[in-house]
């Protein structure tokens, strides 16, 4: 696997991605590599963890549309714990439509994800022209994309040539694309180092019923050369020990990548 050895401080350094070196530098930092994934509905709950996990994370990952009391001072809390924490914000939102239609979607709307979120995601189903209209409203700001290259869900159909692909798509927009949302390493040579955020990690269970897969963080990190665990229900389905559970998979993670850059 090409560039997994190096440290994030290294990758950091030389990064051609200004946001990807935000994430990398901020790992080191807070020696962390943990995405929690922040699925509850309600603003009181989704802050309550933020600020739980906060000392562990380099990252929140919000799904913001499943907020039922969703309002502009969620935005503004969430962006204050980011700073007293030290995380950024990534949010979930799975764009997969034409460019025009999601530059609106990402600066427009109820959310105005672009004026908030650092990092978020998008399908590369409909083509590069999505690229195109995220980038055009998120560059400016200086936020960052990454593609689903590959689900972790049984029965994807983002394998082989959509994978493929969709790795293509991304080197040619490495102003902007920095990474994957997949379950492996992507890079092809080792000029190329586009950072993998890896969902589908979990310690206890294997699946959830409803076509989840895990694996562990050791496996995530050190054999499938992610760098980004993310860890939902693991952490967030044990509501009182978000801090036990976020220092437990905080700890694997980076107790992972030690053992993958043999430190
Ligand atoms: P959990 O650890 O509770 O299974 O949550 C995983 C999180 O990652 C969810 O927020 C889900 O939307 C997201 N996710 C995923 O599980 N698989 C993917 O391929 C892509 C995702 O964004």
């Amino acid at each position: 696997m090409i560039n997994t050895f190096k440290t994030y401080a290294d990758r950091a350094q030389q990064h051609p991605n200004a946001c990807a070196r935000d994430l990398l530098m901020l790992m080191e930092r807070k020696k962390s590599n943990l995405s929690i994934a922040v699925d509850v509905t309600s603003k009181a709950e989704l802050l309550s963890i933020a600020n739980q996990a906060g000392p562990y994370i380099c990252l929140l990952k919000t799904h913001i549309d499943i907020v039922d009391d969703f309002d502009a001072d969620l935005v503004d809390q969430l962006e204050t714990l980011a700073k007293q924490h030290d995380f950024m914000i990534f949010e979930d939102r799975k764009f997969a439509d034409i460019g025009n239609t999601v530059k609106r979607q990402y600066g427009n709307g109820v959310y105005k994800i672009a004026s908030w979120a650092h990092i978020t995601n998008a399908h590369t189903v409909p083509g590069e022209g999505i690229i195109d209209g995220l980038k055009e409203v998120g560059l400016p700001l200086g936020r960052g994309l990454i593609l689903l290259s590959e689900m972790s869900t049984k029965g994807a159909l983002t394998k082989g040539d959509y994978t493929v692909e969709s790795v293509a798509m991304a080197r040619r927009h490495q102003d902007f694309v920095f990474g994957f949302i997949a379950q492996h390493q992507m890079n092809e040579t080792p000029d190329e180092d586009f950072l993998v955020l890896t969902p589908g990690v979990g310690l206890d269970v294997k699946g959830d019923g409803m076509g989840q897969q895990y694996h562990t963080p050791h496996d995530a990190i050190v054999s499938r050369g992610c760098d980004v665990i993310i860890v939902g229900r693991g952490i967030y389905g044990h509501p009182d020990q978000i801090q036990t559970q976020a220092q437990r998979y905080r700890d694997a993670g980076w107790d992972a990548y030690l053992e993958r850059c043999k430190l």
